[in-house]
Formats: structure tokens, sequence, C-alpha cells
């Protein structure tokens, strides 16, 4: 057999409804399996026997490896990867790789679309055009606040952080960060706690991973510190934040505005934070355009050819670098 014939064995779970150009590149190259959700439940004997990988935006949990004894890698399609059970992963030596890189520019823009939206309530005026007030009523209000003046803090200052904090020089605003570890060779002021970053900007911007280490971080204190004119927007995750504190903070004053792109309990969104005057929100949709969200695919794909040709990932997680894939004598 050829090595193309033999990765044509090689049988991938996919579950649920997977990107296009991912699931016709894993249709054509390996032998697919759909499954409805990755749910244990599921799984079939057949799945149990054969399954050497996995492809998924979904997260993927403990008792889910479990089901799957022979399964080597799981292909997670984006960067965030706080739904993937890394650490059971690791015990288990199976691998998991993301998407870094080939999303950061766009989920970068994203952000700095979600920011002005937020400080300059374009799409309400775009609303006032479409429904005919500009003929009725006349010229939307003057947007109570201003980019102009701002002082940034990005609270995640990786890949995507530092493009966003690029693009924030253009506009001539002075960038802080807070991160566990200050980034060797940047200039932008280091604060070693979120805290001190929130007083000292009035605009945060959150692109911090999920997972234990950032839950609820953005809370009533940070809010708080971040003060009566501050803006947050967050394009990490939704749950670095402390939603049910962050709608009162918009209710009572305590902050100005928030631009969000995820949620804590996607896709059902707070009422408080749907109602609330004072939010821009949108269906995380950072990475959302063809062309990134089809790098991505790619990535996650030549993630499992790597793997299954060269026995080595291109972008392994950094809590399963050290996994060895096992060598099984006559197969890829
Ligand atoms: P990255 O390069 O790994 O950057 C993450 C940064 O967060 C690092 O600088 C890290 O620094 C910091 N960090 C991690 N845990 C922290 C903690 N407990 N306290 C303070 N700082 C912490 O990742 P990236 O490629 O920029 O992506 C960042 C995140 O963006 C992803 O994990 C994902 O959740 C989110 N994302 C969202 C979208 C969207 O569509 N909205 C798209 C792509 C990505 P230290 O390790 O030094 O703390
Ligand atoms: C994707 C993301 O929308 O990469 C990430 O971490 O949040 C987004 O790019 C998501 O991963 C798709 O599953």
């Amino acid at each position: 057999m050829t090595k193309a014939e033999q990765l044509q064995t090689v049988a991938i779970l996919v579950p649920g409804d997977f990107n296009d150009h991912a699931v016709d590149r894993i249709n054509h190259t390996f032998r697919p399996v759909p499954i409805e959700r990755a749910d244990p439940s599921l799984v079939t004997e057949e799945m149990r026997s054969k399954v050497r990988g996995i492809a998924s935006f979904a997260g993927i949990n403990a008792a889910m490896m479990d089901a799957l004894p022979n399964l080597e890698l799981i292909a997670s399609f984006g960067v965030g990867y706080d739904s993937v059970d890394v650490g059971h992963a690791a015990a288990k030596n199976i691998m998991v790789t993301n998407t870094p890189d080939v999303l950061t520019e766009e989920v970068a823009d994203t952000a700095i679309g979600l920011l002005i939206n937020t400080i300059r309530d374009l799409p309400r005026a775009e609303t006032w055009l479409r429904d005919g007030s500009w003929v009725r009523k006349g010229n939307y209000p003057l947007s109570r606040l201003t980019l102009r003046g701002r002082k940034v803090g990005i609270f995640g200052m990786g890949r995507i952080g530092q493009a966003v904090a690029r693009r924030l020089e253009a506009f001539g605003l002075p960038v802080a960060y807070h991160n566990r570890r200050r980034v060797e060779g940047l200039s932008y002021q280091y604060h070693p706690t979120l805290k001190g970053l929130a007083e000292a900007v009035d605009t945060l911007i959150s692109v911090a991973p999920g997972g234990a280490s950032t839950e609820k971080a953005v809370n009533a204190e940070i809010l708080s510190a971040l003060g009566a004119s501050g803006v947050f927007v967050n394009i990490g995750r939704g749950s670095t934040v402390d939603e049910a504190a962050l709608a009162a903070a918009l209710a009572n004053g305590t902050i100005a505005a928030a631009g969000l792109d995820v949620f804590a309990d996607e896709p059902n969104v707070p009422k408080a934070l749907l109602d609330a005057p004072n939010t821009s929100l949108l269906p995380h949709v950072g990475s959302a355009s063809d062309h990134t969200r089809r790098a991505m695919a790619d990535l996650c794909v030549d993630n499992l050819v790597s793997w299954f040709t060269e026995r080595r990932p291109l972008t392994p997680v950094p809590e399963t670098a050290h996994v060895k894939a096992k060598a099984i004598p006559g197969k890829v």
C-alpha cells in the first residue's frame, strides 16, 4: 500500500457540523467517521476500536478520550483550546494540536472594529439610517465617547494581543498590558496584576485564554478600577468575565460601555447585556471570514496529515508537546 492508501484507512472522528473545507480534505485523505456530537454515549463499538484521530471545533472531555482507546491525536480547530481537557490528554499520551498564528491578524482586526463600534456607537448609527430615523428625526446624536485621548490596557499580550497593540500604536494611543510574565523585547508598560493595569488605563481589551487561571478574572473590582469613563472589550473568552458583575457595572455607571465577541455560555447571551444601551455585541466572529477559517481548516488537517505520515505534529499545544507517537509496525 502507498502512504496515501494507508492514510485512507486511518479513522478520524468528526463531531457535529464541522468546517466544510476541513471536511472535504478529511474525506479525501482519511476515513471520516461522523458523529452527531462529542458525546461518549454516542460512541459505537466500531468507533471504539477504529478511531485514531479527532478533528473538532467542540470541546473534548476526559470521558470522550476514555471512550476511544486507540485515540492518538485531537486536532482542535481554533487557537483557544480551553474546551479540551489537555491535562487528561497529556496523562494518556494523546497529542493535542491547535491553529495559532493563521488567525491572529483577522482577530486583531475584529477587536479594533468592536472597539470602535463600542465607543462611537456605529451599529446603532447604521440602524438610525436604515430605519428612516435620519429622514424623520434628523442627525444621529453625537457619541458620548471617543477613542481620542484614551489609554489602552491589554489583558493577554500574546500573539493576538500584540497584533491589537500594533494597530493601536497607529491610532496614536498609549498601550500597557498584563500577562503572568513580562514579554521580552516589548516596550509597552507591563503591569504584574490585572488590577494595576485596570487602574492605569480607561480602556481594557481582553485577549486572554479561557481556563481555570482566568475564570471570572474581570470582576467587579477590576471594573471599578477601570472607572466611570471605562470601556471594556472582550475578544478572548467569555469565561474570563463575571458577566453579572459586568451587567451591573454597565447599568450603574461603574464603567461607560462594553464590546463583547465572546460569552460564558455561547450562544446564550445574558438578557441584561442584550438590553443594555451601552453594549456592542457580536456572535463570536473574531476569526470568521472565509479566508481565515480556510487557513485554520488547512492547519487543523495538516496536523492530522503530519501526525499520521511523519509521526509528528505541526502545532502542538504546550501541555502535550512532549507526547511521542507510538510506532505501529506496518502502519502509518
Ligand atoms: P497566546 O499567544 O497564547 O496569548 C495568550 C496570552 O495570555 C499570553 O501572553 C499569556 O501570557 C496570557 N495569559 C494566559 N493566561 C493568563 C493568566 N492567567 N493571567 C494573565 N495572562 C495570561 O494566544 P493567542 O493566539 O493570542 O490567543 C489568545 C486567546 O484569544 C485564545 O486563547 C482564545 O481564547 C482567544 N481567541 C478568540 C477568538 C474569537 O473569535 N473571539 C479567536 C481566536 C482566539 P502568560 O502565559 O505570560 O500569562
Ligand atoms: C473560533 C476561536 O471561532 O480560535 C479560537 O480560539 O475562538 C475562534 O477562532 C473557534 O475556535 C471555532 O471553534
